[in-house]
């Protein structure tokens, strides 16, 4: 059968991905319902808001950025595979050993060597090894994280990088006599690493702002609020984050920075200096189109769908709520082992309540004086999409979450 083929599944000690069997072990943390969603490719899907914003972004760069000959100056990858070794998500990128997000908390691992990638950047090095100097890799990212209307254990990036020769950077000035990019000199805080020149750094900093203010602007049109915030990444400096005014709130766009040159030098291009990007296509349909909830984007219903079948990308949508259903509130308190993290209960409340599951917020926590043990107490909101949750539903996936959270995490209910 075809769709088997397909679907993926966990045997007992390995773990089928599109087809291929890798070797489960004792940090194996993926799940059958994330494995569920490898594949989807929402961003690759025409009338999806999130393939819709996907071509604006293409359209973007096709216009505004094209090489000598008249062709398109970024190449865009679509299909990289989101198995990853531990080299490509944090290793080429400069992660520090001890950093948070290298931790099975943060992040879903296929086995000890392999991950699902927890960002584009991932494919940073391996693009610019093959010679790339431009290009756009767009694609599904996960994480393991908190549960609300803006997080989802999936959600999609697209990166951009350029890179420029030296005779690239200085093409515009007068009299590039006597210009360099490399220098040996400080790192400062606020403008350059230590191999860069001032002016380099300067000018790249100007591309880059120059350019993800121009692909902002085309999303969001051109009298939205903005403002360049100071960010820090390992594989960038100097870092910001662009955040636009939208719907009575400052929302975060995308990161980006200056490439760290020991990236650029591993990947083979020590005679170029470049800029990274990385933007979130949820958050930016969810604004464009008035999307609510971040569940929507995996909605298979009709009403949804129909909504974002526009042959131009650049038609202006706005979502019409398919109608909002009461949602059930309950809460569940317990005495958590020593090794406890919050992410393997949102891991499981997933897995079990799947996307009924609206909310999960740890609503108190305190650890006995007596006895030294550590309780938890979570306020879970449950809501259908589609139609009214009855009480008697929500209690049902409310207590079979209980038995989980016992057998699983080793948790005492209260
Ligand atoms: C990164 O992932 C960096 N790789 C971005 C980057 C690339 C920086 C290249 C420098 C150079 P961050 O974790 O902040 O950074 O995520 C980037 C964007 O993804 C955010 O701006 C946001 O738009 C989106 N994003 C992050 N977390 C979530 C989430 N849980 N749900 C939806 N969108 C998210
Ligand atoms: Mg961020």
């Amino acid at each position: 059968q075809l769709s088997q083929l397909h679907s993926t599944s966990i045997r007992k000690s390995e773990v089928k991905i599109k087809g291929t069997a890798y070797q489960s072990d004792d940090v194996t943390n993926v799940t059958p319902r994330i494995l569920s969603k490898i594949g989807k490719n929402l961003h690759t899907v025409k009338h999806h808001p999130l393939g819709l914003i996907k071509r604006r972004i293409e359209n973007y760069f096709y216009t505004h950025f094209t090489n000598r000959v008249g062709n398109p100056l970024f190449a865009i990858f679509d299909r990289l595979d989101p198995v990853v070794t531990i080299h490509q998500n944090f290793d080429s990128l400069l992660t520090p050993e001890d950093h948070v997000s290298r931790s099975p908390k943060d992040t879903y691992y296929v086995n000890r060597d392999l991950l699902l990638r927890a960002h584009t950047s991932a494919h940073q090095e391996e693009i610019i090894k093959m010679g790339c100097d431009a290009f756009l890799a767009v694609g599904d990212v996960y994480r393991r994280d908190q549960i609300d209307a803006t997080h989802y254990p999936v959600f999609h990036q697209c990166e951009i990088v350029r890179l420029f020769t030296e005779g690239e950077v200085f093409s515009r000035v007068k009299d590039p006599t006597g210009l360099r990019i490399f220098d040996e000199g400080d790192r400062r805080s606020h403008d350059k690493q230590e191999m860069h020149t001032l002016e380099a750094a300067k000018l790249v900093e100007f591309d880059l702002k120059k350019c993800l203010l121009g692909l902002t602007l085309q999303l969001f049109g051109k009298d939205v609020e903005y403002r360049w915030v100071d960010a820090y990444f390992p594989f960038t400096h100097p870092s910001w984050e662009l955040e636009i005014f939208h719907g009575g709130d400052w929302l975060e766009v995308l990161g980006c920075g200056i490439m760290e040159q020991k990236l650029l030098n591993n990947a083979g291009a020590m005679s170029k200096i470049g800029w990274a990007a990385g933007l979130g296509l949820e958050r930016l349909a969810m604004k464009l189109y008035a999307i609510p909830d971040i569940r929507l984007f995996w909605s298979e219903e009709e009403a949804f769908q129909k909504q974002f079948r526009v042959d131009n990308p650049e038609t202006p949508i706005t979502f019409k709520p398919l109608s909002v259903y009461a949602p059930c509130l309950n809460d569940i308190s317990f005495w958590v082992p020593s090794n406890f993290s919050s992410n393997d209960f949102y891991d499981l409340v997933r897995t079990v309540g799947g996307d009924l599951v609206e909310q999960v917020d740890l609503v108190d926590e305190f650890t006995h004086p007596k006895h030294q043990r550590t309780s938890h107490c979570y306020r879970l909101v449950y809501r259908h999409m589609d139609r009214t949750l009855t009480q008697a539903e929500a209690n049902e996936i409310h207590s079979s979450i209980g038995q989980k959270a016992i057998e699983n995490l080793g948790v005492e209910i209260r």
